[in-house]
């Protein structure tokens, strides 16, 4: 089993204390990370203590250890997963030679854009979520979010490692900028369109944690693929911990389905909000947004940057190593969409530039397990009614679907067809008042949310009514 060195300032298993320049340049970004914490992670509550699991380990059994720990005191550290031995690039150009230990000279520019693109995504999302404390509908979700932004800035932590170990004085330079965009800020925002949206209430948070969350594992896991062997390791581990993340939005999202449900036939009505729950109409408008906007973030249909980190060994797809093929791809056609007119067609174009489309496909049939679920629920109530995924050219803002309008069912639409009616498909400024005035603090110990059922258990078997964050 792979231990933490927990004896030093930065916990750590890749031997950082025999890197003294590394070491150096962490223990300069670690307080400017820290005052980032203080400045833009979650308001109010770092006094507090929370009951966190921290990694201790990056052994697949018993990796974590839970525990109170106040938020600026977590060990955040580097944790990369075991290496394996004589591993060898998986597929493209260098299929077959051993996977790197260091940044192939000709490929640098283009990694570290990669790198710098995932882990400006870490601390937007906390930056996006931290608000939301204030809100909480009880503490079991408070402590959840909490969970959630501290992993995320140890997944920044991860990037800036990759950063600072391997690209010498520009990788450094990354890592100050990452602390310096700001998610919405419009002369320094965050990378990616989705970053850049609020997250202004605790059903858009678990929608994020759903949706966004989830582009996050498509993504790690391609790149947890890559022939450069340390990008390879930490988003293998970084994985592990991501798991939690998307735990808690499809699992928080089947709660208030089912919160939603039980008001539904308890009042004997479609019209739950007078009964102070959240109606399923709202609930598909929250679908649509933030499916759409989380389907941006697989970038064009086709792309030669796509096609480009394939062939350099430095993304794979998802589950590369499962696949039956030749790993190059040079000979093989993927099915895209393709405008014709008003009409969305399908036609078959070269392999390696529509890796993007074909991550999302794989992206858009996990997505739709999780609403098979949440339609269990609303069945299992008798109550006649689906949640659907929308179409995926609907509203979206990059590639091809970006040039016109599309209904959720995958019409083409004229402007003024879809002006007329988008307030039936995405969230309204009504929807949003009524959700902020639903968001009432619920700190009573085992207390819940009326708009949310409670889970079916707790964190680590403690009981659901634990005191996961100490408020005295
Ligand atoms: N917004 O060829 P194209 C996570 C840019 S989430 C703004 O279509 P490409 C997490 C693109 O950068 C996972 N710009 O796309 C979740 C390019 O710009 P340049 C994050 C966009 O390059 C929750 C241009 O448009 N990780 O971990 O094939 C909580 C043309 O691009 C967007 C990664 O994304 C957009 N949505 O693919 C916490 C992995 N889309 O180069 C964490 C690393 C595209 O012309 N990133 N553009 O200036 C990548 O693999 C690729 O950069 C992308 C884009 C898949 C994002």
């Amino acid at each position: 089993m792979a231990g933490i060195d927990y004896s030093e300032r930065i916990p750590n298993n890749v031997s950082l204390a025999d890197n003294r320049r590394l070491q150096r340049a962490l223990e300069e970004w670690h307080p400017k990370f820290l005052d980032w914490w203080m400045q833009m992670g979650p308001d109010g509550f770092q006094a507090r203590d929370v009951y966190l699991r921290t990694a201790v380990s990056v052994d697949a059994q018993g990796w974590a250890q839970f525990d109170y720990v106040k938020m600026p005191e977590y060990r955040w550290g580097l944790f990369l997963a075991e290496p394996e031995a004589g591993r060898t690039i998986g597929f493209g150009d260098h299929m077959g030679a051993p996977a790197w230990q260091d940044v192939p000279g000709e490929y640098r520019g283009v990694l570290r854009r990669l790198i710098v693109t995932q882990g400006d995504t870490e601390p937007a999302s906390v930056e996006q979520q931290r608000h939301l404390g204030r809100t909480c509908p009880s503490l079991y979700d408070l402590r959840n979010l909490f969970q959630i932004n501290v992993e995320e800035g140890r997944h920044l932590w991860a990037m800036v490692y990759l950063l600072d170990a391997y690209f010498g004085r520009d990788g450094r330079e990354e890592s100050e900028a990452l602390l310096q965009r700001r998610s919405g800020d419009r002369d320094k925002p965050r990378i990616l369109g989705a970053f850049n949206e609020r997250t202004p209430d605790w059903l858009s948070y678990l929608m994020f944690t759903y949706f966004t969350d989830r582009d996050g594992k498509y993504q790690l896991a391609s790149l947890a693929e890559s022939g450069f062997d340390p990008l390879s390791r930490t988003c293998r581990f970084m994985l592990t911990e991501e798991a939690h993340h998307l735990f808690v939005g499809e699992t928080g999202i089947g709660r208030v389905v089912q919160r939603t449900c039980e008001l539904m036939r308890e009042g004997k009505t479609d019209e739950v909000r007078r009964l102070g729950g959240i109606d399923l109409a709202t609930l598909q408008r929250y679908i649509n947004f933030h499916y759409s906007v989380s389907l941006d973030l697989f970038g064009s249909e086709i792309s030669t940057n796509a096609a480009n980190f394939y062939t350099m060994g430095l993304k794979g797809r998802f589950e590369e190593g499962k696949k039956r093929d030749d790993h190059r791809l040079k000979d093989s056609t993927h099915s895209v969409n393709e405008l014709d007119g008003d009409r969305i067609t399908i036609r078959e174009a070269p392999a390696l530039p529509s890796l993007n489309e074909r991550l999302r496909d794989d992206y858009i049939a996990d997505c739709q397990r999780g609403l098979d679920r949440w339609n269990q629920i609303i069945k299992k109530h008798g109550i006649d009614a689906e949640l659907r995924l929308p179409h995926r050219g609907f509203h979206r803002a990059i590639g091809l679907f970006a040039e016109v309008k599309v209904a959720p069912d995958g019409r083409v639409l004229s402007e003024a067809e879809w002006d007329a009616r988008k307030h039936e498909w995405l969230p309204t400024e009504a929807d949003q008042a009524y959700l902020e005035s639903l968001m009432q603090p619920v700190t009573v110990i085992g207390r819940f949310a009326n708009w949310i059922a409670p889970p079916a258990r707790g964190v680590n078997g403690r009981p659901v009514g634990f005191e996961y964050v100490r408020l005295a």
